[in-house]
């Protein structure tokens, strides 16, 4: 299927989903790890529009956002299919990745970024409804994708390790087990997948980045006029 290149840094949950994907249709790439302070002429070529990570190029050609990046790779490489056959469930598969990173990514961010106060509470309840979808999904079935990881699995892949994170640096817990039974084994299985483990990130350095991050984040809404 020709040369393929992932242009990536390793602590982002957008990349490693699609490492994920890669690895799962056990496809052979070239990982190109980017320095987001300095980025590359090579990212700013392949996605100018963006200037984001991921990219994969393949042949030569650049594909950019993470969803139409598994969208790609589901397309290109058949074996272990990550979307059914039924065009519903496949709508569905989509809707929900999406509303993983609309809703539950950024509700997470917003409610780890304040400080402790009624707006965090807020955020934190907010964020919390978005969860209630997703453990609605899950229940009862061992993957969102059903009897193997699919589509939306790779999409909510990030709960187990950086949503964890997160929690620690942001002050806050988010995915209570008791609250969110079905979603919480979900998690606790798909991250002790050895193909996942692989893929993910030291946790001390997302940590690190996380509490640099949101420190920041709460210095700038302390200095607002
Ligand atoms: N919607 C994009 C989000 C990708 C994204 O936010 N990437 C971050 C790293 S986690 C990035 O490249 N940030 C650089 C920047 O914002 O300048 C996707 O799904 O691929």
């Amino acid at each position: 299927m020709g040369e393929v290149k992932l242009i990536a840094t390793k602590q982002s949950l957008y990349c490693t989903r699609v490492e994920w994907a890669l690895k799962l249709k056990g496809v052979e790439y070239e990982y190109i790890e980017e320095d987001l302070s300095t980025k590359s002429p090579l990212l700013l070529e392949c996605n100018p529009v963006h200037k984001k990570v991921p990219v994969l190029v393949h042949r030569g050609q650049p594909i950019a956002e993470s969803l139409v990046i598994l969208e790609y790779i589901e397309e290109t490489w058949k074996d272990n299919p990550l979307l059914a056959e039924d065009p519903y469930q496949r709508a569905m598969a989509r809707f929900w990745a999406q509303f993983v990173g609309n809703k539950c990514v950024f509700g997470a961010w917003e409610a780890a970024c304040l400080a402790e106060g009624e707006e965090k509470v807020n955020a934190i309840e907010s964020a919390q409804e978005s969860l209630a979808f997703l453990e609605k999904q899950i229940e009862g079935k061992m993957y969102f994708g059903g009897e193997g990881i699919g589509f939306l699995d790779l999409a909510a892949g990030w709960i187990p390790h950086w949503l964890n994170a997160l929690e620690e640096a942001g002050g806050m817990k988010l995915l209570d087990a008791e609250k969110f039974p079905s979603l919480h084994e979900w998690a606790q299985n798909f991250i002790q997948i050895p193909l996942i483990r692989e893929c993910i990130p030291p946790r001390d350095k997302l940590l690190e980045y996380f509490n640099a991050s949101i420190s920041y984040m709460r210095s700038l809404a302390t200095n607002q006029p």
